[in-house]
């Protein structure tokens, strides 16, 4: 296939069914742009468009949003200069404190988040951080539970960006705060597991800025022609790395002035 081709909507459709598969038999599978090697963005985001409409189609009710490759080390890493976004399936929400199964995982890793509710409409393109910001609502310290569907989490922009980047489960703390009054930027943030310190960093981790997080969501669904609706709840993107976790694993993340997030994997 040459590169920038588009996908037709049949290869869409199947390709999505490919990893819907995959996700639901909790089972890896080879990067899709071994497939397709000239896979490009809007067709990776039509297939990941196509996985929600699937997971719609079966009563899944659309949750909120999340943002990957947020802070600059990763997408250093990735040799990208942009984030990508993905969405959050209800089905995907474990209670703050409660047990998540490992079945239907494949290889998890935890990330530790700062998680948004919009107070009003944000809509694309030139949305900046400020606009973002006085749109945020409520703050929650989050827990992201990452799990790609490809081998090793091995994988492209264009596999990941198709595979939902990687969303699998995610705890919202049950106590949030108001944004206004907080100092979003220099919040202090501690991922630890099983009690002991994991990573530790801040809210300027995301992109500088969670609510410039927020904003590049916001344009980046604008080149879909889409809104973000007021009432939306946003995971801004990991402060941490990701760190493995196992069956007996305890996680938990403290946000500074916001409370804090917990999970048990069993
Ligand atoms: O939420 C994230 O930042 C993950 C984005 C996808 C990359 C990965 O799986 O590490
Ligand atoms: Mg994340």
């Amino acid at each position: 296939m040459p590169a920038n081709a588009e996908l037709s909507s049949a290869d869409v459709e199947r390709l999505a069914a490919f990893l819907d598969e995959a996700e639901r038999e909790a089972r890896e599978v080879d990067k899709i742009t071994d497939q397709y090697p000239g896979l490009g963005h809007a067709d990776a985001y039509a297939i990941q468009r196509a996985l929600l409409a699937r997971r719609r189609a079966r009563g899944e009710r659309l949750a909120g949003r999340k943002m990957g490759l947020t802070s600059f080390a990763k997408m250093r890493q990735m040799g990208v200069d942009s984030p990508i976004h993905g969405f959050l399936p209800d089905s995907g929400c474990i209670p703050d404190g409660a047990l998540a199964s490992m079945r239907g995982l494949i290889h998890p890793k935890v990330e530790a988040e700062i998680a948004v509710t919009t107070t009003r409409e944000l809509r694309g393109p030139g949305c900046g951080a400020a606009e973002a910001l006085a749109a945020i609502g409520m703050v929650h310290a989050a827990i992201e539970v990452i799990d790609s569907r490809y081998r090793n989490f091995r994988f492209d922009l264009p596999s990941v960006i198709a595979d939902n980047t990687s969303a699998a489960r995610y705890v919202i703390g049950a106590a949030g705060v108001p944004a206004a009054g907080l100092d979003l930027r220099h919040l202090g943030v501690v991922l630890e597991k099983n009690g002991g310190v994991l990573a530790t960093g801040a809210g300027a981790a995301v992109l500088g800025h969670p609510a410039a997080s927020l904003a590049a969501l916001v344009n980046l669904l604008a080149e879909q022609d889409e809104a973000l609706p007021a009432g939306t709840l946003v995971l801004t993107g990991g402060v941490t790395e990701a760190f493995p976790v196992q069956a007996g694993d305890s996680v938990r993340v403290t946000v500074q002035q916001v409370g804090s997030a917990a999970v048990r994997f069993g």
